[in-house]
């Protein structure tokens, strides 16, 4: 298989948490966003909505979408599984994937801060603070759902999900810009328990070949 990805994209870090936890080989091939290299013909003709990631599977087909990737993935390589195997759990674990894969990261995406800057002509501040404002709200609604579900080492359960593959490249975008994690003890412990799995730890940022630090 091969990962088109990112060092910083957060839904390319789902996706290499899956990779990781399943013990998946991949080959990596870097897409620099900053560089623009996502619009560029060559990546275009293998990601028509020019955003990252992507995998290549051992057939040649190309897959976007981290969720639909990491669901393909927990189907056809389905040890460890990544959902639960009962219909409640699934719906719960993705729901809380979602809380953060469509509620909150599609607010701080990279081409939405450049609009608010280039296009709207936000300050460098005022951008901050928009990202750390839906950071802020989601993760404070993920905190309140997880509050409500059993208590677990990861978001469900003892064993890490879909879930868990969202958080932490959530957290990791978040730090970067300085969002206060105050107050979600549920939250945090999910994702300290989660760094201190190696798959978390070789799927981050600084373990990438394209890491600029
Ligand atoms: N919902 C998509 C989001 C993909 C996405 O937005 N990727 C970002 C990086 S995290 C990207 O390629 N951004 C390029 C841009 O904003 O121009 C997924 O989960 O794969």
């Amino acid at each position: 298989m091969k990962l088109y990805n990112y060092f910083r994209s957060s839904a390319s870090f789902r996706v290499r948490i899956a990779l990781e936890l399943k013990g998946l080989a991949y080959e990596y091939l870097p897409v620099h966003l900053v560089k623009g290299e996502h619009k560029q013909p060559h990546y275009a003709a293998v990601s028509p909505s020019l955003l990252v990631p992507t995998l290549v599977t051992d057939s040649g087909e190309a897959l976007g979408q981290s969720m639909a990737i990491i669901e393909y993935l927990d189907e056809v390589h389905p040890q460890p599984p990544l959902l639960p195997t009962d219909a409640l759990g699934r719906a719960r674990v993705r729901a809380l994937a979602q809380l953060i894969a469509c509620e909150i990261h599609p607010l701080n995406n990279l081409r939405v801060l450049k609009y608010l800057v280039k296009e709207l002509k936000v300050e460098e501040e005022a951008k901050n603070g928009w990202y750390r404002h839906w950071v802020r709200t989601g993760l404070e609604a993920f905190e309140r759902e997880l509050a409500q579900l059993p208590p677990g080492t990861y978001c469900w359960g003892d064993t890490p999900t879909l879930a868990d593959c969202c958080l932490v490249p959530q957290i990791f975008n978040g730090q970067r810009f300085n969002v206060d994690f105050s107050g979600l003890p549920r939250t945090m412990a999910a994702f300290d328990a989660c760094m201190r799995h190696p798959a978390f730890q070789k799927a981050q940022p600084s373990s990438c070949p394209d890491n600029e630090g």
